[in-house]
């Protein structure tokens, strides 16, 4: 007999962070999890899932989720964009969820089954200056990781994306009602982020893996520029050179360096990235389950991707939950072109909100084998956690103007 959805209830919870999960229950009582999350702008998509997508699944059938989605993605004619992507997302995610559990399986086993034993995942290490950063990397390095992002301070400015000052760890968004103003000064970083690569390269030999985000900051000339000027370096990526709404700036960027490029974690469809892929303009396609319509999508878009011999390379910062991390895990595991995870960590409290089947050691990842995604939810604890008002920070160069954060 056909189950069907009874409830869509909306979780936002702010555990040292917000966040935003959906929790679909069906007669039968299986319940599914999907995160919604979308940095600084959480409650929007809280909204539209509560006023206008949780109505819409009840009494469907749970087990039609491609049918759902595009339901949800044609039947509402303003297609695309991050909250209505998000929303989507959460509702595939807590869909397979639900499918996997009905029958007793493990998502990865449902999208064709294993083709890696364990996902590569790569982590942060940020330090303000070299030594700072010199020791972090060693850190990372010791908890096992074989790949590390590496960011550092400018000399010059303040603060920098990316990059923690004090003892608290790095966490992008802050709480209060104003978003923090940072300066940025694109030359000092360009003529900073060459040698501070070279010195961790240096430090560490040739055979870790290093990644950089220059998070939408510079020109497709800048950028080409400074892909160029660290190719000895031999990153594994280069990450978000440029804002990508234009793909073609990216043609500029490939032509005149070998540094692999990675983009693509504000994308919230194929339609972002199409060009990116079939150009063969980018190494590796940085969308997130969360942000880019679920599973049922991005599976769609790395099967592009793996004709253009193009990777995956998922999102997964603070502000991705274990939700979605957990769902990333199941996809990388039964994806052959996916390339790698990344996985910032998260509070204790964070996990014990959302405990999971998922674990990390010897620098990979696992999804776990239980019914599902293997991501819960306390609910109970996370009501004690209220929602923040939180933002991500803006960015203005020295002479006031805005620029990209
Ligand atoms: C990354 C990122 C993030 C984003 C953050 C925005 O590569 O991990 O660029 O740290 O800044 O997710 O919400
Ligand atoms: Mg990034």
């Amino acid at each position: 007999m056909t189950d069907k959805i009874i409830s869509a209830d909306v979780l936002v919870c702010s555990p040292t962070r917000n966040f935003v999960t959906l929790k679909i229950t069906t007669a039968d009582g299986v319940v599914g999890y999907g995160d919604a999350t979308l940095n600084g702008r959480e409650l929007s998509v809280a909204s539209y899932l509560r006023d206008h997508v949780a109505p819409l699944l009840i009494g469907r059938d749970p087990a039609r989720i491609e049918d759902t989605w595009q339901y949800l993605y044609r039947g509402v004619y303003w297609r695309r964009g991050p909250v209505t992507m998000a929303a989507i997302g959460a509702v595939d995610v807590a869909l397979w969820d639900i499918k996997g559990k009905t029958l007793g399986q493990p998502v990865y086993q449902l999208l064709g089954g294993a083709v890696r034993d364990r996902v590569l995942s790569y982590t942060h290490a940020t330090g303000w200056d070299a030594p700072a950063l010199l020791d972090s990397v060693d850190a990372k390095r010791e908890k096992g990781f074989q790949a590390i992002r590496v960011q550092s301070g400018v000399p010059g400015l303040d603060s920098v994306y990316g990059v923690h000052q004090g003892a608290a760890g790095y966490e992008p968004a802050s709480r209060g009602a104003l978003p923090v103003e940072e300066v940025w000064d694109t030359d000092a970083y360009l003529n900073h982020a060459p040698r501070i690569l070279e010195a961790v390269r240096e430090h560490v030999g040739p055979e870790l893996k290093l990644l950089h985000d220059a998070h939408h900051r510079l020109t497709p000339q800048q950028a080409a520029r400074l892909g160029k000027s660290v190719e000895h370096v031999d990153l594994f990526w280069l990450e978000d050179v440029t804002p990508a709404e234009n793909q073609d700036a990216l043609r500029l960027v490939r032509n005149h360096t070998t540094t692999p490029l990675a983009i693509g974690e504000v994308f919230n469809t194929i339609w972002d990235c199409q060009h990116l892929i079939t150009e063969q303009l980018i190494d590796f396609i940085r969308v997130a389950i969360v942000h880019a319509g679920g599973i049922s999508h991005v599976r769609k878009i790395f099967a592009l991707a793996e004709v253009y011999q193009v990777r995956g390379g998922p999102h997964g910062p603070s502000d991705v939950s274990p939700i979605s991390l957990g769902a990333s895990l199941h996809l990388g595991l039964a994806t052959p072109n996916f390339g790698i995870q990344e996985y910032m960590g998260y509070d204790p409290l964070v996990s014990e909100v959302f405990p999971h089947a998922w674990s990390f050691s010897d620098g990979h990842l696992t999804p776990g084998d239980v019914p599902g995604i293997g991501v819960n939810m306390n609910e109970e604890l996370a009501e004690k956690y209220p929602y923040e008002q939180a933002y991500l920070p803006v960015a203005r160069r020295r002479d006031g103007s805005m620029t990209d954060w």
